[in-house]
């Protein structure tokens, strides 16, 4: 061994100057120096390897009005893979369209086949359909829609429930799904202001607007627009970002940062 060595073992190699000093205190005051260097330093970037961080869990509302499109029921099935996923909890889903009750009991029957039975159903209101016009499948016509004594059409609530959603939800955690006339969701924002403020974070709906949008976003000729323009109207002044929105998407416009509008 050379004079150099360590008498504590060969646990680090001295530098030149320890050799000539015999000074081990260079070695330490050059370590810290190197540590204080690396904690400026950026971080690595994380290894490609490295599974990515699960997406934040949305809690939706759904308003829809299965039974009229395929599209509608077709969204629940993705919502059952979202929700097996552990992506998304459904806190309601709320039939509008006359005849509401019908819609309510398919989707009833469609969510209790894919295990969702605990998913709460809401009977809207006739979505602007004020002729009663539109149709539903009849629940006879098939096996897994309860009929209308049927034990399961007990748990179905009323708009009321949506209230108690949006009262027991977290701050801003909330996601607002409109796959249909927005009569129900533009009357959820106008009785239930605040909390609709407080506890929404986003909206997402089927629908369109007019292009370019001024001050405010005037509903165009979407089918879910027609239903009840007045509502439509409303709903859209009181969420901005359409216009935003509307550059970005061709037909499922996305509107986000949902909040009352100043008139109100
Ligand atoms: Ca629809």
């Amino acid at each position: 061994m050379g004079a150099c060595s360590s008498k504590q073992g060969v646990e680090t190699l001295p530098t030149p100057a320890e050799c000539r000093t015999g000074d081990t205190s260079t070695s330490s005051h050059k370590t810290s120096e190197t540590e204080s260097v690396a904690s400026h330093l950026p971080k690595p970037p994380p290894s490609p390897l490295a599974p990515p961080a699960p997406p934040t869990k949305t809690r939706a509302i759904i308003f829809t009005d299965a039974g009229a499109d395929l599209d509608d029921e077709m969204a629940l099935l993705l919502a059952k893979a979202l929700i097996d996923a552990d992506q998304l909890t459904l806190e309601a889903v709320v039939c509008t369209l006359h005849p509401a009750r019908r819609r309510a009991q398919l989707v009833r029957g469609t969510l209790d086949a894919l295990g969702l039975g605990d998913v709460p159903v809401v009977v809207g209101s006739d979505g602007g359909d004020t002729d009663r016009q539109q149709t539903a499948p009849d629940p006879s016509d098939y096996a897994y829609v309860p009929a209308d004594e049927d034990e399961r059409c007990k748990s179905l609530e009323s708009l009321a429930f949506l209230e108690g959603v949006l009262t027991n939800a977290a701050p801003k955690s909330l996601s607002i799904v409109i796959l249909a006339s927005l009569k129900d969701a533009s009357s959820l924002l106008e009785h239930h202001e605040r909390l609709f403020v407080d506890k929404v974070q986003d909206v997402t709906i089927m629908g369109g607007v007019k292009w370019p949008v001024e001050q405010y976003a005037v509903p165009d000729s979407a089918h879910n627009n027609s239903f009840d323009t007045k509502a439509s109207v409303f709903f859209l002044q009181a969420v901005p970002g359409a216009a935003r929105a509307a550059r970005r998407c061709w037909k499922g416009r996305v509107l986000r940062g949902a909040r009352a509008p100043r008139h109100l």
